[in-house]
């Protein structure tokens, strides 16, 4: 079956996903019927492909969840998992559901649901006097936030990813040479690198895919 738009679609009985499939999720909206859904009544078997896609402009935010599957009960993973890009991804399998939930938004330091000039000297602060950043944003996760080229650790392997999001279509008007600012800011604290541990995050380059609902 094909699905074109967001639904939710139910299954009797179960469902197995080989190696070989693909589930492909648009998330539309964070209401029932706006982003896909699959309810199967029996197991479902988990492997293959999941690849997650933005629909219709959808702009998630931190914190939004998108229960996409919920079964009788749910056995193995995908083997792969395509997010969209931008944001640091959590992706929870229980025994019966899947969840998708927006960690958060890269490269947002201060929490603003914005990626701007304004984050630069915080990311900046976050890799050279962590203790003072996590002061004064308590409930942030900058290992989570800050690790934008998506390598499982938020270090200085990340400026240039950083320096890459504020070049961004998005926010070009309000950020003129964030390079040379961002690069200037840096050298005003110097070299110091700190590494973090491993956080929960899942997000893979996003790519294209067919529109397949299940195949
Ligand atoms: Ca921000
Ligand atoms: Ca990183």
């Amino acid at each position: 079956m094909a699905a074109t738009t967001p639904a939710t679609v139910s299954i009797e009985g179960s469902l197995v996903y080989g190696s070989t499939n693909t589930l492909t999720i648009e998330l539309g909206g964070l209401l029932s019927g706006e982003f896909d859904r699959l309810e199967i009544g029996g197991g479902a078997t988990l492997g293959g492909n999941l690849v997650v896609e933005v629909f219709n402009g959808f702009i998630p935010s931190t914190g939004d969840l998108f229960p996409i599957l919920v079964a009788g009960d749910v056995n193995g993973t995908f083997d792969n998992e395509s997010l969209p890009s931008g944001y640091a991804w959590g992706v929870d399998y229980n025994a019966t559901m899947l969840s998708l939930e927006v960690l958060a938004l890269l490269g947002d330091m201060d929490g603003d649901d914005n990626v701007t000039a304004a984050d630069a000297p915080l990311f900046i602060q976050a890799l050279v006097n962590r203790s003072t950043y996590d002061a004064t944003f308590p409930l942030l996760d900058a290992d989570v936030i800050g690790d934008i080229n998506q390598d499982g650790t938020f270090d200085l392997g990340d400026l240039g990813a950083f320096s890459a999001l504020l070049s961004g279509p998005a926010s070009a008007a309000s950020v003129p040479e964030p390079s040379t600012f961002l690069l200037a800011t840096f050298a005003l604290f110097g070299a110091a690198e700190r590494r973090r541990g491993q956080t929960r995050q899942f997000s893979q380059p996003h790519r294209k895919s067919s529109l397949a609902f299940l195949d």
